[in-house]
């Protein structure tokens, strides 16, 4: 690929997909908020110029059908649901530099603008075609105010999106066997003008810039099909009044799709930034206009939108094309879909009464998987995260270390006698060893390649993977033991935690902001760590802090049973009161399949096998090194996996179910004797285990080292 690693010199443009103003946010929907937050943090980090923005989508008919049950109009019903997202993203530490919405002045200028620009370009026409109509309502039925059967796959779809079956957008008219979501009653097709934006003509460009575009592999693969088959052009005005008018068209009933003016609103949203903090400190047409570095954070429901729609508009009005779009995967909740209309939810307001704080749930959602997997959540597993990796590796290493300085230093330990000469070296860290220098720039590197990769499970674990190392270290040097008999070498090893302390405050702080400034503070050092950047990881800390404080706390199994009742009794509840419980009323973003309501359960084996024949299977853990696709194969991927005495080529079909890029790192089950395969002309040295048609790959729960026998 032809981009340069970051930082670059560009400004970049980090936006996260703009949630439709019309229902309440669970944590499931923080996903994409929470990477896109790490993510432009973590750049800053690194010394990226960056803004992230986003917006509330107020546009379409998912608002204007709420609206319409709760008999409010589209723009009071939306403004109400934009001012709680506003107001609930920063109590996640979400911090947006501009969150605006789409029917602001902003938005509304610089759409019609960018529409003008198409149609004086010769990108605009017009064209008569069918569109859903109900004759008793006597009214059109745009998108999600008509539903039938999906023209690809038969599966029952919304007017403009086939949700439940092959995820395609539909055309206006494409939809089959029509029905009105207003009466019920089947709907008449019935010809109509409307205005198209011929994608087609960027079909040849569509495909060089598909081959550039970067994140991860879903987004850089699931458009092929559209891009390399017939590109068909896009509908771009629907029958409405709510929207933004087609320019020069203001009074009737035509306004834009909601989806040419909400990605708009990315550009909108940043020049809005610029307005407020000047252009001196970030300049939005630079960004936008000339070359920046745009990535985009979406769910991956919408990467068609994101890849072939917008990267049109964008190349035909003359604007920037994204360099990344990160499509994340949905988010289940005790391996079930969120049901808002069931309350079967964890509700973001919910989380935070209950008493946690905001980075335990940051944690867990960017570190539990790659970006495009599916994560699961429940209160119990985030109990394991939290009381293993935050309060048990992380918590534990900053705690007793700090304190052991502390008490036995008072704050940083004096060795600069020690190394006097060395201190004239080109070191980066004059009194630390050269062992813990060495690994604190490992860190560095991988919280840098997790940016690179769009890995923020890479770039998040860095710091965690440095505290267990750091606990590792002063568990194998003893410095309790070293302080009667040899009180310098004591001195160094503290010295050495202290150091990888505060390589933790700034390589952890974009998943954990408030945790790492608390930190920050019990180092003694003074200002925010978010005005630092990763050469702070080196510099050292002040000569005396206090006493520190535990940053974690255990969450209790009793808790853990408390929420999973309140959760249980709320979703009976819910569903007695409800006559129609079994059909999910319509969720508002992704993640509301139930995953596992429709799984057939292998029949259990009739046929049992004997502890020898057991015995006989040799079943290893292992570790990713490295993992790619095989050239030519849908689903199979190449592994190079650790198994402790060697390396082995395995391959597996997880091509399209993971992020290859971010396996590097996880534990992972394998057969070792398993006889040797040949699959795609590739040799296969043994077997990884994964579970069902996702293939949800196993793994330890503790810290089982490669090699380790699984029995
Ligand atoms: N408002 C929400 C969704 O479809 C939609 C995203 C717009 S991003 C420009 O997930
Ligand atoms: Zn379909």
């Amino acid at each position: 690929m032809s981009h340069e690693d970051f930082p670059t010199e560009k400004p970049a443009v980090v936006t996260c997909g703009l949630p439709y103003a019309n229902g309440d946010l669970h944590i499931g929907h923080l996903r994409t908020y929470v990477g896109g937050d790490i993510y432009s943090r973590s750049l800053r980090t690194l010394g990226q110029k960056t803004a992230f923005v986003s917006g509330s989508d107020m546009h379409g008919t998912p608002v204007a059908v709420n609206a319409e049950k709760e008999g409010v109009t589209p723009e009071e019903f939306a403004l109400r649901h934009h001012e709680k997202y506003e107001a609930t993203f920063p109590r996640f530490n979400i911090e947006f530099d501009n969150y605006g919405h789409t029917h602001d002045e902003t938005n509304t200028e610089l759409t019609q603008e960018i529409v003008r620009t198409l149609e004086a370009e010769g990108y605009v026409y017009e064209k008569e075609i069918p569109v859903a109509y109900d004759p008793e309502a006597d009214q059109w039925l745009p998108d999600r105010f008509v539903e039938g059967a999906c023209p690809y796959c038969g599966a029952h779809a919304r007017g403009d999106e086939c949700d439940e079956g092959c995820g395609r957008h539909l055309e206006p008219g494409e939809i089959e066997a029509p029905t009105s979501t207003l009466t019920g009653n089947a709907a008449e097709y019935r010809e109509r003008e409307h205005k198209f934006f011929a994608v087609s003509d960027l079909q040849d460009y569509l495909q060089e810039f598909i081959d550039r575009l970067e994140g991860t592999s879903n987004a850089q693969n699931q458009p092929r099909e559209w891009i390399e088959g017939e590109l068909q052009d896009w509908c771009i005005t629907r029958d409405m009044d709510w929207g933004i008018d087609y320019p020069g068209e203001e009074g009737d009933d035509l306004v834009l799709y909601v989806w040419v003016d909400a990605p708009i609103e990315y550009v909108s949203s940043t020049k809005q930034y610029t307005e407020r903090v000047g252009a001196d400190t970030f300049d939005w047409e630079a960004a936008w206009k000339e070359s920046g570095d745009i990535v985009h954070i979406i769910g991956r429901d919408i990467i068609q939108h994101h890849t072939v729609f917008w990267p049109a508009m964008l190349r035909g009005a003359g604007y920037v094309e994204p360099r990344a779009v990160m499509a994340s995967g949905f988010i289940t909740l005790n391996g079930k879909g969120f049901s808002t209309s069931r309350n079967r939810a964890v509700w973001a307001d919910e989380y935070l009464d209950e008493g946690f704080h905001p980075d335990l749930l940051r944690y867990y959602l960017a570190t539990n998987g790659g970006v495009q997997q599916d994560v699961d959540f429940s209160w119990s597993k985030f109990k394991d995260r939290v009381n293993s990796e935050l309060v048990g590796t992380v918590g534990n290493f900053l705690y007793r270390s700090m304190l052991f300085a502390y008490r036995n230093f008072e704050g940083t330990p004096d060795v600069s006698e020690l190394h006097s000469e060395a201190s004239e070296t080109e070191s980066r860290a004059a009194e630390v060893s050269e062992e813990v220098e060495a690994r604190i720039q490992e860190a560095i590197d991988e919280f840098e390649a997790g940016i690179n990769d769009y890995s923020v499970r890479k770039s998040g674990n860095a710091a965690v993977r440095l505290a267990q190392f750091g606990n590792e270290y002063i568990q194998r040097n003893e410095p309790w033991k070293l302080t009667d008999e040899d009180p310098e070498a004591a001195a160094q090893v503290i010295r050495d935690c202290v150091q990888i302390a505060k390589a933790i405050a700034v390589l952890f702080f974009p998943v954990a902001p408030d945790k790492m400034q608390a930190l920050w503070e019990q180092l003694g050092e003074d200002g925010s760590v978010a005005d630092t950047g990763v050469d702070a990881a080196f510099e050292a800390p002040p000569a005396s802090f206090g006493e520190p404080e535990a940053l974690f706390e255990k969450i209790e199994d009793e808790r853990v049973e408390e929420l999973n009742e309140k959760l249980e009794a709320r979703v009976a509840e819910t569903e007695s009161e409800s006559d129609e419980s079994d059909e999910d009323a319509e969720e508002n973003m992704d993640a509301d399949s139930d995953a596992d309501a429709d799984i057939d359960f292998e029949p259990l084996a009739d046929d049992r096998i004997s502890f020898e024949d057991f015995q006989g299977l040799d079943i290893r853990v292992g570790e990713i090194v490295a993992a790619e696709g095989i050239d030519g194969a849908d689903k199979l991927a190449k592994l190079t996996v650790d198994i402790g005495v060697e390396e082995r080529q395995i391959v597996a079909g997880i091509k399209q179910l993971h992020d290859l890029d971010s396996l590097a790192g996880s534990k992972v089950i394998i057969v070792a004797n398993l006889e040797k395969a040949e699959l795609f002309g590739v040799e296969s040295n043994g077997m990884l285990l994964a579970a069902g048609d996702e293939a949800d790959i196993l793994t330890t729960h503790g810290d089982a080292v490669p090699g380790t026998k699984v029995q």
